[in-house]
């Protein structure tokens, strides 16, 4: 796992490698609605934490979303085997070129943001969220996610580091073209 890149003096580390081997607080899961897992990411982060995952996600739908987690919100389980404490599970837009695309991508990051503030965590990975399965182009995805990060940072010095974890080279590369971190 290499770092590329640190911004806001080390709180943001750029990086390239397999999420689901990071030693924090939390990492992030660009997960569907369903929180039964999936393909991409889900299904990394689910295989390497094991079936307690699965088990909190389905006592999270039966209590809180029986309908299934709205895209933008977020909610934390167990990270069962992984070296991580915590899973935060979000649902990225599909994307669709609208407007509602970027509200729905900056309300992943945010709402991740304050949950691991508010549950205490002090460390968090993310994935490139939507920019996979859900389309949603790593350019414009970078602009949104490093803006919405940036904000919530200043304004909240709680979170000590987010871990932008991406699985190859050239994502990497194409977020810091991109990225608007100060
Ligand atoms: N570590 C870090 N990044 C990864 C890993 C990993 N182990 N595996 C994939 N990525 P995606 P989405 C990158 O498709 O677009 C699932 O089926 C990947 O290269 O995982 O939000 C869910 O259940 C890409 O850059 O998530 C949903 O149905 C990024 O993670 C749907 O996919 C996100 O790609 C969500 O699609």
């Amino acid at each position: 796992m290499r770092a590329f890149r640190n911004f806001i003096g080390g709180r943001v580390t750029v990086k390239v490698g397999d999420i689901t081997r990071e030693d924090v607080d939390a990492v992030v899961n660009a997960a569907n609605s369903s929180l039964m897992g999936g393909g991409g990411v889900d299904g990394a982060i689910h295989r390497a934490g094991g079936p307690s995952v699965l088990a909190e996600c389905r006592a999270v739908r039966s209590r809180r979303y029986p309908d299934g987690l709205p895209a933008g919100e977020a909610v934390l389980t167990t990270a069962g085997r992984m070296r991580a404490r915590h899973v935060i599970h979000t649902v990225g837009p599909v994307y669709a070129n609208l407007g509602t695309d970027a509200v729905q991508l900056a309300a992943c990051y945010r709402n991740c943001l304050r949950l691991a503030a508010a549950e205490g965590l002090k460390t968090i990975a993310f994935p490139a969220i939507s920019t996979g399965i859900y389309g949603y182009p790593q350019d414009e995805a970078a602009v949104v996610s490093s803006r919405t990060i940036q904000e919530h940072l200043v304004e909240d010095s709680r979170i000590q580091q987010v871990r932008l974890v991406f699985f190859a080279d050239d994502d990497a590369n194409v977020f810091l073209r991109h990225q608007v971190l100060g």
